[in-house]
């Protein structure tokens, strides 16, 4: 139970990854909030299912790009369970498509639901945290494409990019109320935002063969590592960036 009597928010919490951590912190203890976009039928189902188990949970409708919904999140946290401990800023988006035709709203609309969404929703929980003054923790979910590119990821990579380094300025602005700021990367895990990039029989194959692990990941593999960082296991782990990955990134030759 390592996180026994936290209150803990994800964003993108319905689906994927947001869930496995939604779900598997509820499970550690943690009284669990989750945003969505807009699959109510799913978000409603991770609260079942918390709830199921014995958990607390509240689900919450929010476009993470729309700088208000991230104070509207954290208040309702606050209104539910009185407090926030750790925030794990998950939602993302991954409209796969070439470079040079690349339309403009396709870039913004990345743009400003990976990073700005993140930058709003971190600042939120930074604030109440700052309020409450017994520190806290802020996971941004990155990437392993924080790190390499993606032909098809000219807009979304640097998102990734921009949200670790995110987490390192934070952990720096942040570090004095005990506020502890840390980056998951992610490798290469199955969820709704790749399933049709990876129905590409010849893609999956060639991705699979880049891990030494020898599988692509699946969402509940990010639920320890989150676990992790939100816990007082990870007390003096702040500014760091931690692969979840299955060695990809590391798997020249
Ligand atoms: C990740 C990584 C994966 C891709 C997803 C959409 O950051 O690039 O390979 O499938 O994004």
């Amino acid at each position: 139970m390592l996180l026994k009597d936290k209150v803990l928010l994800v964003t993108g919490g319905s689906k994927g990854i947001g869930r496995a951590i939604a779900v598997g912190a509820a499970r550690h203890g943690a009284r669990v909030g989750i945003n969505y976009a807009g699959d109510e039928t799913a978000a409603q189902s991770c609260v079942a299912e918390i709830e199921a188990a014995g958990g607390q949970a509240f689900a919450l409708k929010g476009d993470v790009s729309d700088a208000a919904s991230a104070p509207a999140f954290v208040a309702e946290a606050v209104k539910r369970f009185g407090r926030l401990d750790a925030f794990v800023n998950n939602a993302g988006i991954c409209p796969f498509h070439a470079f040079l035709d690349m339309p403009a709203d396709v870039m913004e609309r990345t743009m400003r639901v990976n990073l700005h969404g993140a930058y709003y929703m971190c600042q939120a929980a930074a604030n109440q945290m700052v309020t409450q003054g017994e520190g806290g923790s802020i996971t941004a979910v990155s990437s392993i494409s924080a790190l390499v590119g993606g032909e098809f990821q000219t807009h979304y990579t640097p998102t990734k990019a921009g949200v670790l380094s995110l987490m390192q300025s934070t952990a720096i602005a942040l570090g004095k109320h005990k506020i502890r700021c840390n980056a998951l990367l992610p490798g290469t895990i199955l969820t709704d935002i790749n399933k049709d990039d990876l129905a590409d029989t010849e893609k999956r194959d060639y991705m699979e063969k880049r891990i030494p692990l020898g599988r692509l990941g699946q969402p509940d593999d990010l639920a320890g590592p989150a676990i992790f960082l939100a816990s007082e296991l990870a007390g003096y782990v702040t500014g760091a960036a931690l692969l979840v990955d299955g060695g990809m990134f590391v798997n020249l030759q």
